[in-house]
């Protein structure tokens, strides 16, 4: 991957989110590969601080064979969040912001006492201080919603916007909860927290693990999303979208 350039591919991407404007794929023409595509995220997250963004947590994707068979990736990936992509719980986003947005219900985790680098989670429930329903907003700035891995892990796996319900402290079990995306009152989706990664405690480990691989140590205080239980809904102007997770509780966005 000799004479890529890292920060010309993320000026290219973060171009194409500021202006909500499709670009075409970059990795077969650039040679990017998957630990290069993880230096332009990386100098995505740079060019998003150096504006006075605040980085506030990590996101898992594709953690469920639904999102990986819709988008033809078959590989558990992250990115990164930042204060300006989160949306009060039944905020308002505005479509014409995103280049094709779509939506998809999730867990989401506040970290507290994270392993030392290099160490695995021993205890989900010292890692964890709580847990709630999570609504994450994702738009590909790549035409057409098609990508390569690279392509997609330089892309800040399509992170765009996410939404956090009310807090609850953990729940004997998390692997198993009914999962609703709601648009407009009508069911769109229907899932299980099974879905991710048969249980969402374990995208935490992969989490610690996959990060810690490009030398990325999560923070107590983040939020981490687990991932979706379901494939993504595009979003409408004038949808109300409501995600329910069972014994977690609801959250909800508003699209203008
Ligand atoms: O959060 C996700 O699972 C999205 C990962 C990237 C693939 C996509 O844009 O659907
Ligand atoms: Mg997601």
């Amino acid at each position: 991957m000799i004479g890529v350039d890292t920060a010309g591919i993320a000026e290219q991407l973060g171009n194409a989110a500021d202006t909500a404007t499709a670009i075409p794929q970059l990795a077969a023409e650039t040679g990017l590969d998957v630990d290069g595509a993880y230096a332009v995220q990386t100098a995505l997250l740079e060019r998003r601080l150096d504006r006075g963004e605040r980085l506030v947590g990590l996101k898992m994707g594709l953690t469920s064979k639904a999102k990986m068979a819709q988008v033809g990736v078959d590989e558990v990936i992250w990115g990164r969040l930042t204060d300006v992509m989160r949306v009060p719980d039944g905020g308002t986003v505005t479509v014409a912001d995103y280049i094709h947005p779509r939506v998809e219900p999730e867990v989401a985790f506040l970290l507290d006492r994270l392993p030392e680098p290099g160490e695995a989670l021993d205890s989900f429930g010292d890692a964890v201080r709580a847990v709630a329903p999570a609504i994450e907003l994702i738009d590909s700035r790549y035409a057409n919603f098609t990508f390569s891995l690279p392509d997609v892990i330089a892309d800040n796996t399509s992170a765009a916007a996410f939404v956090v319900g009310p807090w609850s402290p953990v729940p004997d079990g998390l692997e198993n909860l009914g999962v609703l995306l709601e648009i407009d009152g009508r069911v769109a989706q229907v899932g299980s927290t099974a879905a991710i990664l048969g249980d969402p405690r374990r995208a935490l480990d992969e989490g610690i693990r996959l990060a810690g691989r490009h030398g990325v140590r999560l923070r107590e205080g983040w939020v981490f999303l687990a991932g979706a239980a379901t494939a993504a809904v595009p979003l409408r102007p004038g949808a109300h979208v409501r995600a329910v997770v069972e014994k977690l509780g609801t959250t909800s966005l508003r699209a203008a």
